[in-house]
């Protein structure tokens, strides 16, 4: 049977994974993998695309160097960002990264204006300073050349298949994303876009996941010798990748997608757009054959990464696991940070704001990274826990345990953590869980896999599920109650 290709791109490193099903169990191969490291020019943070284009070329190389002939391919990525296209078909400017500064202010100032009821009422997704919707309007407000010149919007994924095939397309998971998505209507939301200043005619067609939308142009195929593959459009927001590799079997359950970003929430029929979600901050992202997401983003490893990178900076190199392991070592239940706080979003001396942030709430300050690496943790799994609740309460269903998929599962004590705060097993498992998604979606496209349901028992069937119990109950009980306290969580 042949092999076909996923390339997963996070937010700080991508892979080319070559997928193959062998007699109902999956078999992947990661071919290659690099980092993706955005790059600061004076006060802006972009993209450097040209250089994921590159790699994505590198994938395909090494694809014909081990002999395969894939027989599609699909990209994931995150969400929000996007390239715009000029009326010589060129990308105008690098994307902007969702965490640059240019967006600052203008939620506040749009919501304002437009009013969250009508946003969220029409959209269905959460409030974040940095969705598509706020990166037009901070383009408008600043009269950018880009956007002037600008005859089409491409989410990244998007962009890279544009640059693969020549054709433009929309994806749907992706283009919920922006918040200038009805899922009411199914269409973009031009009222929206009109509040904006920003033009319809820069959005095109939305297809679903699993629709083929190309095949190599001949000039990329003359460029590495290779013969034509048929492109497919996944799941390409690699949450919606992530969420359709949950290896689930029964209809209700609850997940959270582990990596930079912590994505927590269940799988549903139909957006939960009300007041309650709305007053949540809920979001209802579009999801594979017909399911919504009902999530919150919760900020993750993000801290940890850049308190990493940090240290390193300043001379002090160590690995995640060094970190976690002198997190063990620390005290336990010091101190608390509100992961969500808005000044853990952009980049910078994250230790130094964690310090910052006990030291606010009157709590003991963290010193040595071990103490600062733990008061994260900690804090993960407790906010786990309220988000848990939260889904519940909004979903009306009852879980009777957590789906953790991502990188992010490689870090034992988080999981046990996650488990002593939700009070519940934890079920870690696949590592890979957007590539894998995206690979699940092409073989249902390929009627390999005859639904989501078939594809997730296989999931199950071929990748480890570690199991975490809960433990030390009343003390996670305890710090719990202390947690909510000072997050000022109700
Ligand atoms: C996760 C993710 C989240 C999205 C964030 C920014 O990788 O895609 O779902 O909110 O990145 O795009």
């Amino acid at each position: 049977m042949p092999s076909i290709l996923a390339y997963d791109l996070g937010a700080s490193s991508g892979r080319a994974l070559l997928g193959r099903l062998n007699h109902g169990k999956i078999e992947v191969e990661e071919i290659h993998r690099f980092n993706n490291d955005p790059v600061g020019i004076g006060d802006r943070l972009q993209w450097d695309i040209l250089r994921l284009f590159h790699e994505i070329k590198q994938g395909l190389l090494k694809a014909k160097h081990a002999g395969e002939t894939p027989a599609s391919l699909a990209i994931d990525s995150w969400a929000v960002d996007f390239g715009l296209i000029g009326r010589s078909g060129e990308l105008l400017g690098n994307p902007y990264h969702y965490r640059d500064h240019h967006t600052d202010g203008v939620m506040e100032r749009t919501m304002e204006r437009l009013t969250a009821g009508k946003i969220f009422g029409r959209t269905g997704i959460q409030f974040l300073p940095f969705n598509t919707i706020y990166q037009l309007a901070a383009l408008k407000e600043s009269d950018s050349p880009f956007l002037q010149g600008a005859e089409h919007l491409l989410m990244i994924p998007d962009l890279l298949r544009y640059f693969l095939t020549g054709e433009m397309h929309n994806e749907f998971t992706n283009a919920t994303t922006t918040q200038l998505y009805n899922p009411l209507e199914g269409r973009w939301d031009t009222e929206l876009l009109a509040a904006i200043g920003i033009s319809p005619s820069l959005f095109g067609e939305v297809v679903q996941p699993g629709t083929r939308v190309g095949s190599l142009r001949s000039v990329l195929r003359e460029e590495l010798g290779i013969s034509s593959v048929p492109v497919l459009a996944t799941a390409e927001h690699d949450t919606g990748a992530a969420v359709a590799a949950v290896p689930a079997l029964e209809r209700d359950f609850a997940y959270l997608s582990c990596g930079t970003w912590s994505l927590m929430g269940t799988e549903v029929d139909r957006p939960v757009i009300n007041e309650l979600a709305q007053e949540l901050n809920f979001t209802n992202e579009g999801g594979v054959y017909g399911t919504y997401r009902l999530l919150k983003n919760i900020m993750g490893l993000w801290i940890l990464q850049e308190c990493r990178r940090y240290w390193e900076l300043a001379g002090q190199s160590y690995s995640f696991p060094e970190l976690v392991s002198m997190a063990e070592k620390a005290e336990a239940f010091k101190s608390f940070i509100d992961p969500d706080d808005s000044m853990f979003i952009h980049p910078g001396d994250m230790p130094s704001r964690v310090r910052q942030f006990c030291a606010a709430s009157e709590q003991p300050v963290p010193e040595s990274p071990g103490e600062i690496v733990r008061c994260i943790l900690e804090s993960l799994a407790l906010k786990y826990r309220y988000v848990f609740e939260l889904t519940e309460r909004l979903s009306g269903k009852s879980f009777s345990g957590l789906h953790m998929v991502g990188g992010g599962i490689q870090n034992v004590l988080l999981c046990q953590w996650s488990a002593n705060a939700i009070g519940k097993p934890v079920w870690a498992g696949p590592v890979e869980g957007s590539a894998l998604g995206n690979l699940v979606v092409q073989w249902i496209a390929q009627g390999e896999l005859a639904d989501i349901w078939e594809a997730r028992q296989v999931i199950r069937d071929s990748f480890p599920v570690t199991v975490y119990d809960p433990q030390d109950q009343s003390q996670w009980e305890e710090a719990y109650g202390k947690f909510r306290g000072l997050a000022g969580l109700a």
